[in-house]
């Protein structure tokens, strides 16, 4: 039967894209990015990202593979969710520390652009992530 070879493969999809799921969080179906950091500062802000408003997901940041260069490691890095006002200061939509994992911020449902920025890392000066996803 053809419709169930079909129905098979879609369930094998399915079951890759739940192993996927469970390795990072599934958060947030409206967008993400993937991308890295490295030797950021604090002050230092991540690329915009614009947000439709379109679903009630959480905002999240998801970090694997965190180093610092204090003598400590790294122990975590605050961030600062930031929405982009244009002609008048960005308002904070909340600061969250991350341990090396998912931090949210719940669903700003405002659209518009946003970008994270680094508030704080500990220990040292300068914070590298491997990998960092950001949902929304
Ligand atoms: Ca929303």
């Amino acid at each position: 039967m053809k419709i169930g070879s079909k129905s098979l493969a879609g369930a094998v999809a399915g079951a890759a894209l739940l192993g996927a799921v469970s390795v990072i969080p599934a958060h947030a179906a409206e967008g993400w990015f993937e991308s890295h950091i490295d030797s950021w500062r604090v002050q230092n802000e991540s690329r915009r990202w614009w947000d439709n408003n379109d679903t009630w997901d959480y905002t999240g940041i998801y970090f694997a593979g965190c180093e610092a260069d204090g003598g400590d490691g790294f122990r975590f890095a605050d961030l600062r969710l930031w929405k982009v006002v244009d002609g008048a200061p960005d308002r904070d939509k909340g600061n969250e520390r991350n341990y090396c994992g998912w931090v949210d911020y719940g669903d700003p449902n405002s659209r518009g652009n946003y970008y994270f920025e680094l508030t704080d890392v500990s220990s040292g000066s300068f914070l590298s992530v491997d990998y960092v996803k950001v949902a929304w």
